[in-house]
């Protein structure tokens, strides 16, 4: 391990719902939730004035709604995010050569492959802050979190005991007594299933698995899992900082305890890996057009069974759907091992007909005839970019029954007024631009209809 803290993770706050109070400026200040729409959506984030009341990722929507009934809820905007991203990567790519983005929102930065490399702590600290100030400026407000650590795992929680909006700085040396009072599922990879079977041998705080052997630690969560927690417990890592490398697949796998050959059991478990490949999707930002599942038998075989789509999603329900029906496709009687569900596949941009299930009304959820398949196709969603030729740029602010409701603001206009419109007003369009950008057609010529005379 060096013994320098030059190792940087930085992670935006609250990304996606910061993103949305920019753009919407009547929502600064106020509880935002950017989740799925479908019937089991899940909630991507909420803003920071949201989670006062208890609402967090992964919660379903409705229970994100009985919580905090008057936050705005949004169904995300990928092309506004993606940007805020791009700009975010192109600020850290200046400190060094070395990044290794892990979604859209977070990347470790190795600075002693940079100019930086000498610096001393306190110039660390500067250049954090100096890299905060820039990142907020160049993305018109968006702020993050930043971490100075020995290894990338100190980086990472430093950044989080930064959160929000701040700076940590690990010294080298202090590693192991920083970390020995935070929670045991601080640690990267500690979820839930882990936490559980942790807590079965006494582990609350990181000082506790220091009390468990490593083999303890290994006949528990396996060899691998075992072997990298016994040594993160002392927060030795040294991994280093890999450069991007594009994302080709996600998967979530476990191991069980006993084979387990219930049905019922085995699907409830396909879905929970469903929901946590796709939030890692959402992370990156993707969508994906193949699902895996993969079976290790008692006797250490494994099968994989896949399907692809007819175009890419990022649905935990279609993930999950999908994922249950190929497990169905095999006898499991003999019991199971191991089940993983993956996705591959995976592109930039949606291509599945977007229908809002939980909302689907006639007339309610308009496709455009035909909307071009390179991007994610547009749809009267709650947060939706839309203008207007007599009012300009705003957001969809709700819909039904054939109107929808618009606030007339963007970025750099303060909260601005709210009109309702019928869904067919041809003075309305979906998306971001006036109509004469580059990539949007020119709208049609517009003539005055006259007016029929009643008869
Ligand atoms: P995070 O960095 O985990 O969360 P965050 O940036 O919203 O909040 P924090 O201030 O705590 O960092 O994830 C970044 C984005 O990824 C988040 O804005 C939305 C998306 N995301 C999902 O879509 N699903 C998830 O389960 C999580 C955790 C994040
Ligand atoms: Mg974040």
């Amino acid at each position: 391990m060096r013994s320098t803290a030059s190792i940087l993770h930085l992670d935006l706050d609250a990304f996606f719902a910061a993103v949305e109070q920019r753009d919407k400026p009547s929502l600064r200040g106020k509880p935002v939730i950017v989740g799925g729409v479908g019937l089991r959506g899940v909630v991507s984030t909420a803003s920071y004035e949201a989670r006062v009341f208890g609402v967090g990722s992964a919660m379903p929507m409705h229970e994100a709604r009985r919580r905090c009934p008057n936050a705005a809820f949004l169904a995300g905007r990928f092309d506004a995010y993606r940007q805020a991203s791009k700009v975010v990567m192109g600020l850290l790519a200046e400190l060094s050569p070395l990044i290794e983005p892990l979604s859209l929102d977070e990347a470790f930065v190795d600075l002693a492959a940079g100019p930086a490399r000498a610096l001393d702590e306190q110039a660390l600290v500067k250049l954090a802050a100096d890299l905060r100030a820039r990142l907020t400026e160049a993305t018109g407000g968006l702020t993050a979190s930043v971490g100075l650590g020995s290894s990338k795992f100190m980086a990472k929680v430093a950044s989080e005991l930064a959160k929000p909006d701040g700076v940590r700085l690990v010294s080298p040396g202090t590693e192991a007594e920083t970390i020995a009072d935070l929670p045991a599922r601080a640690i990267p990879g500690v979820g839930p299933a882990t936490m559980e079977r942790l807590s079965r041998l006494g582990v609350v705080r990181i000082a506790d698995l220091r009390e468990l052997s490593k083999a303890e630690l290994v006949r528990e969560l396996g060899k691998a899992a075992g072997e990298h927690l016994f040594e993160l417990a002392y927060a030795r890592d040294d991994r280093g900082v890999e450069p991007e490398r594009e994302t080709k697949s996600i998967s979530m796998e476990d191991t069980f305890e006993r084979d387990l050959a219930d049905r019922q059991v085995l699907a409830r478990v396909a879905e929970q890996h469903a929901e946590k490949v796709v939030s890692r999707l959402a992370k990156a930002g993707l969508f994906a057009r193949t699902v895996t599942v993969k079976v290790r038998w008692p006797d250490f075989s494994s099968v994989s069974r896949s399907r692809t789509l007819n175009g890419a999603t990022d649905r935990v329900e279609v993930v999950s759907q999908v994922a249950r029906a190929l497990l169905d496709g095999l006898d499991v009687a003999q019991g199971v091992r191991l089940l993983g569900v993956g996705v591959s596949g995976l592109v930039e941009v949606a291509q599945e007909p977007l229908f809002d299930l939980e909302v689907a009304a006639p007339g309610r959820v308009v496709e455009e005839a035909e909307a071009p398949v390179s991007r994610r196709p547009l749809a009267w969603l709650p947060g939706a970019d839309v203008v207007h030729d007599d009012y300009g740029r705003g957001w969809v602010w709700g819909s039904g029954l054939g109107r929808v409701t618009v606030r007339f603001e963007t970025a750099e206009t303060g909260p601005g007024p709210v009109r309702t419109f019928a869904l067919d007003d041809p003075a309305l369009r979906l998306g971001r631009d006036a109509g004469s950008g580059a990539d949007e057609d020119p709208p049609p010529a517009q003539f005055p209809e006259p007016s029929a005379p009643v008869p």
